[in-house]
């Protein structure tokens, strides 16, 4: 059954990976399956066609047959769970990696999510310079507890899976920060995961639409 995945037609980071179509990309391209792209403009995601998708208007959306999905950390759970390749055999260490995407989208993406507000909608609010520290060092509280648990590893729970793609994805939006180079580990993490094949690929797919260029993958 064909998956067809939702993108911006144009994304606002020019396609440099921080559209959350990319981790989708990343997952299917993990587990080998191909998929199709729908690109949708900023006014289209907000028209009834695509708010019968996604009720929030949003990308990335996934439709396989009758099924329609939203929710990135939903999405990538519905591939690893269909498909070999993200999660492992073992129940607990299964249950362990899906607590991982949880913790990456309900605990870690939080405070970046508020860094992003704060830089793109706030800027020109009397507070703003007073309130960027703070929004910095609650990111800094979530990366140290991370850094912590993550140590040596070079995954968050053995081998690589969807809790380690939820949550690489998650970190690489910092990087412009600068805050996760804070993290020698944390930044080794994320690099780790950006120099998989799949993820290769995953990217230069979203970076092709941006760019007019075909993907070489
Ligand atoms: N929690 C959602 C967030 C989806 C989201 O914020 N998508 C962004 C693109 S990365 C978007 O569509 N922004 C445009 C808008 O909200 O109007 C998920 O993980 O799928």
């Amino acid at each position: 059954m064909t998956i067809t995945i939702t993108a911006f037609e144009r994304s606002p980071d020019g396609g440099r990976g921080l559209a959350r179509d990319t981790r989708v990309r990343w997952a299917l391209e993990e587990v080998g399956q191909p998929y199709k792209v729908r690109l949708v403009s900023f006014r289209a995601m907000k028209e009834p066609a695509h708010l019968a998708v996604h009720p929030f208007g949003q990308i990335p959306t996934y439709e396989e047959g009758d099924l329609a999905l939203f929710e990135t950390g939903a999405i990538v759970l519905h591939i690893a769970q269909r498909h070999a390749g993200l999660l492992p055999e073992d129940a607990n260490a299964r249950a362990r990696a899906v607590t991982w995407m949880f913790a990456s989208v309900n605990t870690v993406e939080p405070p970046i999510l508020d860094l992003q507000n704060a830089l793109f909608l706030e800027g020109d609010k009397p507070w703003h310079a007073e309130r960027l520290p703070l929004v910095k060092d609650r990111i800094r509280g979530r990366l140290n507890q991370l850094s912590v648990r993550l140590g040596d590893a070079d995954w968050l729970d053995g081998a690589f899976s969807a809790g380690d793609l939820m949550m690489a994805s998650v970190l690489l939006r910092l990087r412009a920060s600068g805050i996760l180079d804070e993290y020698r580990n944390l930044a080794a993490y994320v690099a780790r995961a950006e120099a998989r094949p799949a993820y290769k690929r995953a990217f230069e797919a979203q970076l092709a639409v941006n760019t007019g260029k075909p993907s070489s993958g």
